[in-house]
């Protein structure tokens, strides 16, 4: 699609094949690899590979940074310095111009075997006062490791160091597991104040069905205050055995979540093969893993009963089959790419790219696709309206920080 794209810009026809063109684009998806599960089909019309937008933007990308240790998420600063976080365990500030400060001191031991490491980050609603973050990590702990959420206070120096403060993990997902696998997780602040974490379900086949308990902390997204409190109206405050603290369940392994223009949590969380999904995770609901979903086990053996509807169960609003590994999300707002306007931009590990998808209401209508060769795992949209990826390499344990802009032609 690019190359023609490309092609009709440089050439004055543009105008008059656009329309027919168009036509022809709207029905065809960008994603034309055979699905894993053949035999599965959506639940409604739109669900999966949905058509790529009539037109798309051509995009320049330039390395902010390069050969960074690897990477796991990036938040911006208000004085537009990007705050990255290593798996390995540290924070770094980053300018943007790409110089790397020394690590921020101060931060607690993290388990980085496997997918564990330091995680997402999160500035406080009032970071400009309290220089409060928020970040998730694997801890270790007691018989294995967990996700778990610290806050700090973060005072940064002008070169581009500092020092964190305060570090005081406010919440634990119980029960802790002797596992390196799905730990999630992303933290996002509602505009009421309130702290959504995602985590994943650790994967086994011994704990994945926690993803159905409400008396464990495997495979849900969590509501909490800034203290790590369950809020007192969380679905299951009442429910004998229930963690408090959940919001949603039966999810498998959650690390891209945003809020939409209305202020609503939306979450792609990482299926089984063919099966990533993503939903809009309202209060109690449950969103079916691992007794109902899309796509295979690695195997090629289908999950459970190999059923991709269930009652009592919410069908996600969008899936992939195959998977783009889904990592890192931004809703776009700016004025750098307004086609992108209130689009959803996800980081895509597997897909090595970012994979935007256009909304009209709580439905997608166009999915379209920036290949950056390289994976992607955090995303977001800089101060200039620009898209700031970061890509890792995790054979070389390296990262770059890549910025997307409108190509000039
Ligand atoms: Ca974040
Ligand atoms: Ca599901």
């Amino acid at each position: 699609m690019r190359p023609i794209q490309s092609l009709l810009a440089s050439t004055a026809l543009c105008a008059a094949l656009l329309p027919a063109l168009a036509i022809g684009q709207q029905s065809s998806s960008v994603e034309t690899q055979a699905p894993n599960a053949p035999n599965q089909q959506p639940a409604f019309e739109g669900q999966t590979r949905a058509p790529q937008p009539p037109e798309a933007p051509q995009v320049e990308t330039a390395a902010i940074a390069e050969d960074l240790p690897q990477l796991w998420s990036l938040e911006f600063l208000p004085d537009g310095r990007m705050l990255v976080s290593t798996k390995a365990g540290d924070i770094h500030i980053v300018t943007p111009d790409g110089e790397v400060g020394e690590p921020i001191a101060g931060l607690p031991e993290v388990d980085a075997r496997g997918q564990g490491g330091l995680l997402d980050l999160a500035l406080a609603p009032d970071f400009e006062s309290s220089g409060r973050i928020f970040f998730s990590f694997s801890e270790p702990r007691d018989g294995g490791n967990g996700t778990s959420v610290a806050s700090a206070v973060l005072s940064p120096d002008d070169a581009n160091g500092g020092t964190l403060d305060g570090v005081t993990v406010i919440f634990q997902q119980m029960p802790a597991y002797n596992g390196d696998k799905h730990f999630g997780s992303r933290l996002v602040f509602a505009p009421d104040g309130a702290l959504f974490v995602t985590v994943g379900e650790r994967s086994d086949v011994e704990t994945r069905n926690q993803a159905q308990d409400v008396s464990s902390g495997l495979g849900k997204v969590f509501r909490i205050d800034v203290d790590g409190a369950p809020l007192s109206d969380n679905p299951f405050t009442a429910t004998e055995n229930a963690l408090p603290e959940i919001w949603s369940l039966g999810h498998r392994n959650m690390q891209a979540a945003a809020l939409d223009g209305e202020g609503r949590l939306w979450t792609v969380e990482h299926g089984p093969m063919g099966g990533d999904e993503l939903n809009r995770p309202e209060a109690g609901v449950n969103y079916g893993w691992p007794e109902v979903t899309y796509g295979l086990d690695y195997s090629g053996e289908p999950i459970g009963d190999g059923i991709t509807a269930l009652e009592g169960t919410t069908q996600p609003v969008y899936y992939w089959d195959p998977v783009i590994a889904p990592s890192g999300m931004a809703l776009y707002e700016g004025s750098e790419f307004p086609e992108w306007q209130d689009a959803f931009l996800i980081g895509g590990l597997v897909s090595e790219g970012v994979v935007i998808v256009h909304l009209d209401g709580d439905q997608v209508v166009q999915e379209e696709r920036v290949p950056l060769e390289a994976r992607v795992r955090d995303v977001k949209v800089g101060p200039d309206g620009a898209v700031y990826a970061v890509t890792e390499n995790p054979d070389a344990g390296t990262s770059s920080i890549l910025r997307l802009s409108k190509a000039s032609s």
